[in-house]
């Protein structure tokens, strides 16, 4: 039986920032790997989303803490796979719905897949290059695609490539906030993590060009992680990372 020790998160959790509390996937409903009561639960609940620390951001680019979330600066370093996946379609869409996003929080919406070498559950992928892009919105139609989720009630859907090959990956989904990016360190990173085996007879897999490593992708003077959201012209705004593969 489960029961709750402690809600000692429950005051933090009405805080600003955010992350992914819901997915949906292959028809089925998945909660998120939820902060601020997962850890106080025994046994801790099972969940398709690798564990982090809480709603804050990560800033610190060099750091593991970049891939899926964490916080080394308080020693909480990285994360760790999670024990549960996911199953979906190549070709199908996966819901992510965030917890309520900060208006001031503007900036971009980016997805990344990497694809696990053997079991998922125990897979880290370090400083491998294995990341590769597949879907982002930045600023469009006079909306950033943080805006345009807090709009569109906290749901963003991405599409998994069609041709994929089937497998186990990692889902790396983020916001990158803007507001402070006028400098670097500045950005901020909000990274979740969320484990998926993908079905079908796809054989595509990206090229090494389109894979990156996080930490790694993004640095200080990666195009659009120093920008100036309040004076620059969003028109002009980059999204950082590589080219996005659609299979
Ligand atoms: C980020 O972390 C690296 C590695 O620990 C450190 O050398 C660097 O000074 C940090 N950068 C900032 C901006 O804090
Ligand atoms: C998003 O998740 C929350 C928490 O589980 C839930 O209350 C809400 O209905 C979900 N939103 C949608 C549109 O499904
Ligand atoms: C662009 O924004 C306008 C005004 O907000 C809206 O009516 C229109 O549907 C948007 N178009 C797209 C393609 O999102
Ligand atoms: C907005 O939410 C709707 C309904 O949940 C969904 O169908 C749509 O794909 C979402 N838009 C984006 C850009 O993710
Ligand atoms: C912003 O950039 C767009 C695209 O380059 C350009 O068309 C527009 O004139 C610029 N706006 C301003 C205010 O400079
Ligand atoms: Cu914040």
């Amino acid at each position: 039986m489960r029961s709750v020790i402690a809600l000692l998160g429950a005051v933090a959790s009405t805080a600003a920032h955010g992350y992914v509390q819901q997915i949906t996937a292959g028809g089925t409903v998945w909660s998120g790997y939820l902060p601020y009561t997962d850890p106080y639960y025994n046994p801790v609940p099972q969940r398709i989303v690798r564990p982090f620390p809480g709603n804050g951001p990560v800033t610190n680019l060099s750091f593991i803490d970049v891939q899926c979330n964490g916080d080394t600066v308080n020693g909480i370093i990285g994360t760790t796979p999670a024990a549960l996946y996911a199953t979906a379609a190549a070709g199908s869409v996966v819901t992510l719905n965030w917890t309520t996003w900060p208006d001031s929080h503007l900036g971009p919406i980016i997805t990344y897949l990497a694809k696990a070498p053997s079991d998922i559950t125990k897979w880290l992928p370090g400083t491998a290059a294995v990341w590769f892009k597949v879907a982002q919105s930045g600023y469009s139609n006079g909306t950033w695609a943080s805006t345009a989720l807090i709009n569109n009630k906290s749901i963003y859907q991405f599409t998994i490539p069609k041709t994929l090959a089937p497998g186990q990956y990692i889902i790396r989904h983020e916001i990158i906030a803007l507001h402070a990016a006028y400098t670097y360190p500045g950005a901020q990173v909000y990274p979740d993590c969320i484990q998926i085996q993908v079905t079908g007879s796809g054989t595509a897999s990206p090229s090494s060009s389109y894979l990156v490593s996080f930490p790694g992708a993004y640095t200080g003077t990666t195009p659009g992680i120093v920008f100036d959201v309040y004076q620059g012209n969003a028109s002009t705004y980059t999204i950082p990372g590589p080219a996005v593969w659609t299979g």
